[in-house]
């Protein structure tokens, strides 16, 4: 959970940042800070500072974009409001807590949406993406471009998991989205939404005995060491966007706009490369040091089990049930 401690000093740090930044940078230049969740090297902070230098490049230095790796700008719930008002510049997000702050992406967070990655991907690039970025646009994030985070399963300290009941009376953290405590309460579980840097202590105290993510992201924070059963259900397949404030891409000309798109442009397609590999080989080593890992053959009962968690999300948003479909069309 986060505490008023974490809130303060990242805040502060924050503050301590922008000053920092604004005596750094020459007195016509704008000053971009990036947000970032992950550490240097991960494929999104590879491709992120990769867009950051490019546009500091292209524009001659008129942009000094800088990103922040490591959430040190806040957590992510609170960064995505950071970047709607126009406190940080822009962010590379999962779309899950998105659904909290846009809600007509929250459809982006039902398990087993997808059945594929590739499919998200037309998806995503095609007018249903669009769609969402026109939403998210509302609500002071222009989305830029759409990377890969591949399939998130859930992981545990406990025992591998091969049916639902497997995960009966496990406490299990998830992001900040309603429809994951839905999610894991229907398989069974107790869930506890926490941010992503709490997780590792919350597993090693055994606050928590599990949580769930993609392979990258288990390797990243260490979480085999401490939750070695990972067990591939592989229920939900989010896309991650790179969004600029409305506020920051308002105030550029038309000729910095298309150079900032086509960063990110770039960008995304150097993530998604990255992430293919990072993906693969974060799945070698997690194995090799340690992690047992099942794939589990019949997904049949966790999608059946996952019926509820529709039901509600129809009854609150009963126009969203065509969306699904258009979705689940795409192939
Ligand atoms: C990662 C994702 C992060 C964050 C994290 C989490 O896979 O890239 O943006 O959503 O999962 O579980 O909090």
């Amino acid at each position: 959970m986060k505490t008023l401690r974490t809130i303060t000093h990242r805040t502060l740090l924050a503050a301590g940042l922008a000053v920092g930044l604004s005596v750094a940078a020459s007195a016509s230049a704008t000053t971009w800070r990036g947000w970032n969740i992950h550490s240097p090297g991960y494929p999104n902070s590879v491709a992120l500072k990769h867009f950051a230098q490019t546009i500091t490049k292209k524009t001659h230095g008129d942009i000094q974009a800088t990103v922040y790796n490591n959430a040190v700008l806040g957590d992510q719930t609170d960064a995505i409001q950071q970047v709607s008002n126009g406190a940080i510049n822009f962010a590379n997000f999962n779309m899950s807590p998105m659904g909290q702050y846009v809600p007509k992406t929250d459809i982006l967070s039902l398990p087993y949406l997808f059945n594929s990655v590739k499919q998200m991907h037309h998806v995503m690039d095609g007018p249903i993406g669009d769609q969402f970025a026109a939403d998210m646009k509302k609500k002071g994030l222009v989305v830029l471009s759409w990377f890969d985070s591949g399939a998130r399963s859930f992981y545990n300290s406990k025992h591998p998991i091969t049916k639902p009941s497997d995960l009966k009376g496990m406490k299990i953290r998830v992001q900040d989205n309603d429809l994951y405590v839905d999610m894991v309460e229907a398989l069974g579980g107790n869930a506890t939404p926490m941010p992503f840097s709490d997780v590792y202590q919350a597993l090693k105290n055994g606050v928590i005995d599990g949580a769930e993510n993609n392979y990258p992201s288990y390797k990243e924070t260490n979480h085999y060491e401490v939750a070695k059963y990972y067990s591939e259900d592989d229920h939900l397949i989010i896309p991650e966007c790179l969004c600029i404030s409305k506020i920051s891409w308002d105030a550029l000309s038309a000729k910095d706009q298309k150079i900032v798109r086509q960063a990110a442009v770039a960008a995304a397609k150097e993530q998604r490369r990255l992430w293919a590999k990072d993906s693969r080989e974060a799945k070698k080593y997690v194995a090799n040091h340690g992690a047992k890992i099942n794939k589990i053959k019949n997904l049949k009962p966790f999608q059946d089990a996952m019926k509820p968690v529709y039901a509600k999300f129809y009854k609150a948003h009963p126009d969203q049930k065509a969306l699904v479909q258009k979705i689940r069309n795409t192939q």
